[in-house]
């Protein structure tokens, strides 16, 4: 009796426990509402198999840190069920854990799950099997797709639900998305479109998750599903209810790369500005797509032709490093918005346009603190705007936020943070620059004689719809009798995205699609004996399509060809002869990337450009906590592992050169034609992220590499990723902040106040500068973590020959070690 009677009271206060936990998610038509109450929201996307676990909480406390106030991730269908009704929920794939460690940080979470993701991911996430279930299309009103995505969406749902981590369940999870950016494809689906996206409105809603759905770009969403806006720039967006707050859930604060393209960046300045216009024009909550970009470890990344690091120039680089200034700028604004939150959720508007580009909006009510914005939209000339009687800088391209309509709080053009400068160390341990190789043949016998098919067929079949995408690679074998020896022509039609052609075992010729240009006509010599010979074609696909309206019937492979034999004027067309089908490598399937017992690896003659070869050797785990990257200059093309765990596709062996590198400047609107462009000219991917939690610390590990085009591996090397330099500069009287993220400063390269110019690595002099600058500063910042300095004549010494109208600047560089 007093047991049960305890027990009860046990449940009591755990039942009344995760009520008073339990959160009330809502909207109207200015925010969304949390137990009532109407939130600025800044969320952040991270997205959780792009990185490892153990990042997970770093990750997610610097995106706190940043001043995030939710993290938002889409789920990755093709990497859960990656065969059909066989579920992957492991390592990190483990989304409730993600969940839970957003939840742990005190934040919310935005759950997109689509299913379909775009995202730079291989397919768009949605799984390859799908294709091969009679009568599938995707993305419409269509029975076989829309039963697969129910029950995939039903699914993750029920897991969160099990885990109470909806938010009325006194979980993290305020907004989950249903389908994703269908409004731009929307049009040639025609009405199937239309009754798709009624049926998926129903279907989530009928998931009773407690808390509103979104669907992005999506101008007819249905009610109560709300419409929220991705893009570059949102502030003209207007939701289709007036009963919906105006949302941001893919604000790009970068962009992705391909093989042969360089780096783009998106400059802090300008993803602020779009960001301040966004909260002066009356949106409530944003979202940065990303907020950390990541890895597209395996064969994740989509395509065709993403590049294996996601690091998207975001906020957190792709090892989970500050980006300097974005990360400390954006900061900054975010806790300027938050200063003026009641104004922006409670007060009335009264926006100006003043001509020539410059706006100002004023929110003010009966007992609110008011709050402006002034907008400098124009892309040349800097203004000073006179407002309420005062004069206030708004360079050009900029907004300035103005607390109680009077005080500058910030502006997104002056930027105070600090700039780093990323080097990559290789004096990281031991022997790790001396690396010794060992190697392999990949075995390539049955494939090029066309030994032990799973398919066979008198046509040449599309390469996905064969291979159901378990592997890059699909062989292509024919026997030709009859021919005479000598040299004959081999042409071969295909749609991508490499292709190999080997003649009796011999390799003859290969050749990549260039970007766009997946359809191409590949011809090579080739020499053919008397009697029959083999023909083998080995098609090699880079990433598949992720994007656009029926994007998954877009072909792979030799598909319908022709293929055909050239000889003299004589043209024998192959298409229709007897093809066999093999998958991948002898590798691949024996699993010789986890370094088992039994496998023969030879030394020391260790070869170079040689196709088809697996190269291994073994390190010890780098010393310190930095990030570790693997160099693989001098390599072809190919995939790593570490340990067995596959950290991508490398291609090493293809330059930069889609794209110009221009300077940069951040006026004017971005977009991804004109992302500032770095590494022109250089390899197109030259360093691999080593996840730390793949390494084990005081054993031997183990690289191992599947080189296909040939390469060298003598140049291999792991390297750290750590601050180099710093760089700050503040006008007169504020206060200069730097620090060495994970270091210490250990040397001021430059120091000047007075009117310095040039940027970060370029500094130099200007007419004037404080004599005493340089020594007071190594003083007070030489073997710190970090220093502040408050430019001011009395700490600095007075400028000369500064005359009264010189604006003086105190600008600084620094090396961390
Ligand atoms: C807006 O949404 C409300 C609430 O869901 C609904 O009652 C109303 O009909 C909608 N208005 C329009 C124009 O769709
Ligand atoms: C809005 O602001 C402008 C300029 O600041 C002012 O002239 C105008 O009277 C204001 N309108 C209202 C309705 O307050
Ligand atoms: C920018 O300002 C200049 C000079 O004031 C003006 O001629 C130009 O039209 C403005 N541009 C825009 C886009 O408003
Ligand atoms: C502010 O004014 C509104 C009406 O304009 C009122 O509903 C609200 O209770 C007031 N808030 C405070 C804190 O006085
Ligand atoms: C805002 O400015 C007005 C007028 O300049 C002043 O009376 C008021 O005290 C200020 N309020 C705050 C909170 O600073
Ligand atoms: C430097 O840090 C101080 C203290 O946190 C802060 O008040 C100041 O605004 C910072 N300086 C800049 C330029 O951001
Ligand atoms: C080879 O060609 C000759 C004549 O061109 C023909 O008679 C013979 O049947 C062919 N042999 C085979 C195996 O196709
Ligand atoms: C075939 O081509 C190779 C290389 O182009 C050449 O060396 C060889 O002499 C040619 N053989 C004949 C029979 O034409
Ligand atoms: C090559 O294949 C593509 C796509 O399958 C087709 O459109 C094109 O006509 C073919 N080109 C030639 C030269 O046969
Ligand atoms: C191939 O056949 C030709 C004529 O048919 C003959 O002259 C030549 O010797 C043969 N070559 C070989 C290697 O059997
Ligand atoms: C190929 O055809 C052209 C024109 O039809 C002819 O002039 C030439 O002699 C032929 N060459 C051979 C090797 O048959
Ligand atoms: C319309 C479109 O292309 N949207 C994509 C924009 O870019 C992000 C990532 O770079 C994708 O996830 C979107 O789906």
């Amino acid at each position: 009796m007093a047991l049960s009677r305890l027990f009860f009271f046990i449940f009591a206060i755990l039942a009344s426990f995760s009520l008073l936990n339990a959160t009330d998610v809502s909207h109207d038509g200015r925010a969304i509402k949390i137990d009532g109450q109407r939130k600025i929201l800044i969320s952040g996307s991270i997205h959780y198999p792009r990185s490892t676990p153990q990042m997970w909480p770093d990750l997610i406390a610097k995106a706190k840190e940043g001043g995030l106030d939710a993290i938002e991730t889409y789920v990755f269908w093709n990497a859960h069920e990656p065969q059909r009704g066989q579920y992957n929920f492991d390592g990190n794939l483990n989304i409730i854990r993600f969940l839970k460690e957003i939840k742990n940080a005190g934040m919310y979470a935005i759950l997109r799950i689509g299913p379909y993701v775009c995202a730079e991911w291989n397919h768009g996430g949605l799984p390859a099997w799908l294709q091969q279930i009679p009568g599938m299309q995707f993305r419409t009103d269509n029975q076989p797709f829309k039963d697969e995505m129910q029950k995939f969406v039903t699914k993750i749902v029920d897991m969160v639900k099990i885990e109470s981590l909806l938010a009325p369940q006194g979980g993290p999870i305020i907004l989950t998305q249903i389908e994703n950016e269908y409004g731009n494809v929307e049009k040639p689906f025609k009405d199937a479109g239309k009754r798709y996206i009624l049926w998926s409105a129903q279907m989530a809603e009928a998931l009773n998750v407690g808390v509103p759905w979104i669907m992005c770009q999506q101008d007819d969403a249905p009610q109560p599903m709300i419409n929220t806006c991705n893009g570059f720039y949102c502030d003209s967006f207007k939701p289709n209810n007036e009963t919906s707050p105006k949302m941001w859930t893919e604000n790009w604060t970068g962009w992705f790369k391909s093989w042969d393209s360089p780096d783009p960046h998106r400059p802090a300045e300008d993803v602020a500005f779009a960001v301040a216009r966004f909260f002066q024009r009356g949106g409530t909550l944003q979202n940065y797509y990303m907020y950390h970009g990541g890895t597209n470890f395996g064969r994740s990344a989509g395509g065709p032709y993403i590049v294996t690091s996601y690091d998207y120039d975001a906020p957190l680089n792709e090892f989970g490093n500050l980006n300097q200034p974005k990360w400390g700028h954006l900061k900054q604004l975010h806790s300027s918005i938050k200063l003026i939150q009641d104004a922006l959720l409670f007060g009335d508007v009264n926006e100006t346009s003043l001509g020539n580009g410059i706006t100002t909006t004023k929110y003010s009510g009966n007992n609110i603190t008011s709050a402006c914005f002034l907008s400098n939209e124009n892309s040349t000339v800097d203004s000073t705007i006179s407002f309420e009687g005062n004069n206030f800088f708004v360079p050009s391209w900029s907004v300035s936020v103005l607390a109680n309509c009077s005080q500058e709080i910030f502006n997104t053009a002056k930027v105070g943070t600090q700039t780093n400068v990323m080097v990559k160390k290789s004096n990281l341990a031991q022997d790790v620059a001396q690396l010794k190789w060992q190697w392999r043949p990949e075995i390539l016998v049955n494939q090029v004689q066309g030994k032990h098919p799973i398919k066979q067929a008198n046509a040449l079949l599309e390469q996905v719809s064969v291979t159901a995408d378990v592997s890059d690679y699909l062989w292509y074998i024919t026997s030709v009798n009859n021919l005479t020896q000598g040299n004959m022509t081999l042409r071969v039609n295909t749609t991508g995205h490499g292709i190999y052609v080997f003649v009796n075992g011999v390799l003859q010729g290969s050749r990549y699609a260039l970007t766009d240009h997946f359809t191409y006509v590949f011809e090579t010599p080739i020499a053919v004996n008397n009697g029959t010979n083999i023909i083998a074609l080995l098609s090699a696909t880079v990433g598949l399509k992720n994007y656009g309206a029926f994007y998954e019937t877009t072909p792979t492979g030799v598909v319908g060809g022709p293929v055909e034999l050239i000889s003299g004027n004589t043209t024998t067309d192959l298409s229709n002869s007897l093809w066999s089908y093999m998958v991948g490598f002898d590798g691949e399937g024996s699993q010789l990337y986890v370094d088992g017992e039994g496998v023969r690896w030879y030394s020391p003659m260790i070869p170079m450009s040689r196709p088809f070869t697996w190269y291994k050797t073994t390190f010890q785990v780098p010393v310190g906590s930095d990030p570790v990257v693997v160099d693989l200059q001098g390599m072809g093309k190919g995939v790593a592992w570490i340990n067995g765990e596959n950290i991508g596709r490398y291609w090493t062996n293809i330059m930069a050169t889609s794209k110009n590198c221009t300077p940069c400047d951040y006026r004017g609107s971005f977009n991804a034609g004109r992302a500032c462009n770095t590494g022109c000219n250089e390899i197109g991917q030259r360093w691999y992220h080593v996840p730390r939690e793949y390494l084990k610390a005081g054993e031997s590990n183990t690289l191992i590499l599947f080189e296909e085009i040939g390469g060298n591996p003598e140049n291999v090397s792991f390297q750290g990723v750590t601050v180099g330099t710093i760089c700050g500069s503040v006008n007169e009287k504020e206060t200069l902040n730097l620090t060495c993220e994970g270091g210490k400063i250990s040397r001021i390269d430059f120091a000047s106040f007075g009117d310095p110019k040039g940027t970060c690595q370029s500094f130099t002099k200007g007419s004037c500068e404080a004599s005493g600058a340089l020594d007071r500063i190594q003083r007070e910042c030489v073997g710190n973590m970090s220093c502040s300095i408050l430019a001011d004549e009395s700490l600095l010494g007075v400028c000369s020959p500064c005359t009264g109208n010189v604006s003086r600047r105190l600008t600084v560089q620094a090396t961390c070690s």
